[in-house]
């Protein structure tokens, strides 16, 4: 029995497993030298670093992140703020390690929430070697990315100003899309930006950005083995799991009200049995939550213990609790009960 608290590797890695073992034990610095020991020497002329992926709500961060990774550890929803957390994805190439940081869309913030969610999405900004600014190809560049770009001025670590969804452009007239254009190369231009154009679905424009992000890391050893995907544990994914079926299935203001806790995880042979309670902040939503007769509550374990099989590669047992916290979204105290990372 393990608790799922390690971080999501493929099946069947030895050396990743045991890189993870070591790093259990890691309470000396020679447990340090053992766990870097499972991490091959990098050849010559490798790079490595941290990539951050800021941006507005919702102009696709942590698609971008899953896809470049080939793994989906950050749940993704057409509803602006689904990322609450700073989530590292690593893509290992011949030539580089990139860590990539997807953090929550940058906004006005209306609550204590929102407030903790921008302050650790700007400390992101300082705390990486390549920023990778992010914005909507479907719209013209508009309040909230100038805003960003201001964040962004004195910052010293290279800038890339990605274009995002260029898959979906080919309905817009011409001369929208040359203005939408025109307004991020004049972003760019007045701060000596790079600009890449690409689609976090279908991956087109991905060469040029993995191309230009190497070129703009360091030369550096692997931070983590090559087969590593994150840094992040499964319990973690397994409750955000759930938070994104909820945002999928339930209107109105559900989806922002909503937190998720990971109580158990029990792991034997055959099953891998969860107990997750999902908080709500009033008693009225609970009805929306539940459901007639329990079916809303039901589609949503079923969906998310169908999507926890694919991550853990196993069967799963999910079993749901919903308890009512009165304006969680407003305390720092059940914030950080509640696992959100106050920096
Ligand atoms: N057509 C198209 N849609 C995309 C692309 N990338 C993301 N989307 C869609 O945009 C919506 C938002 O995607 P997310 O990845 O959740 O956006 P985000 O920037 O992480 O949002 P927050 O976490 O709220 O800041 C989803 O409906 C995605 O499917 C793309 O390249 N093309
Ligand atoms: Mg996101």
């Amino acid at each position: 029995m393990t608790d799922r608290s390690e971080p999501v590797t493929p099946k069947d890695n030895s050396v990743v497993e045991a890189y993870l073992s070591a790093q259990k034990d890691l309470t000396t610095d020679s447990a340090l030298d053992l766990g870097r020991g499972l991490i091959p020497a990098a050849p010559e002329g490798f790079r490595s670093g941290f990539v951050g992926i800021i941006g507005r709500p919702n102009v696709g961060k942590s698609t971008l992140m899953n896809q470049l990774i080939g793994q989906k550890i950050a749940i993704v929803s057409p509803v602006p703020q689904t990322t609450r957390n700073r989530l590292q994805g690593i893509l290992t190439t011949d030539a580089a390690q990139m860590i990539f940081v997807d953090t929550p869309g940058i906004h006005k913030p209306h609550h204590k929430l929102g407030e903790v969610l921008v302050k650790n999405a700007q400390s992101a900004i300082g705390a990486v070697d390549v920023v990778l600014f992010v914005v909507d190809g479907m719209e013209i560049a508009g309040g909230g990315d100038r805003f960003i770009a201001e964040l962004l001025l004195n910052v010293k670590t290279p800038i890339i100003l990605g274009i995002n969804k260029i898959d979906a452009r080919t309905d817009l007239r011409q001369s929208h899309l040359n203005a939408i254009d025109l307004s991020y190369q004049e972003l760019a231009a007045e701060r000596g930006w790079e600009v890449i154009n690409f689609s976090a679905v279908t991956e087109a424009g991905f060469p040029e950005l993995q191309t230009s992000l190497t070129d703009k890391l360091e030369l550096g050893p692997y931070y983590y083995p090559p087969e590593l995907v994150t840094d992040q544990p499964e319990r973690f994914i397994m409750g955000e799991l759930i938070r994104e079926q909820i945002i999928h299935l339930t209107r109105e203001e559900l989806p922002h009200s909503v937190a998720v806790t990971i109580d158990r995880v029990q792991e034997d042979a055959k099953i891998t049995r969860v107990l997750a309670t999902i908080y709500i902040e009033r008693d009225s939503q609970k009805g929306i939550l539940i459901g007639k007769g329990g079916q809303m509550l039901k589609q949503i374990g079923s969906n998310a213990r169908e999507q926890m099989q694919k991550l853990i590669a196993g069967k799963v047992y999910l079993e749901l609790f919903v308890k009512v916290q009165p304006k969680w979204r407003q305390s720092g105290l059940r914030l950080a009960e509640l696992g959100y990372r106050v920096e």
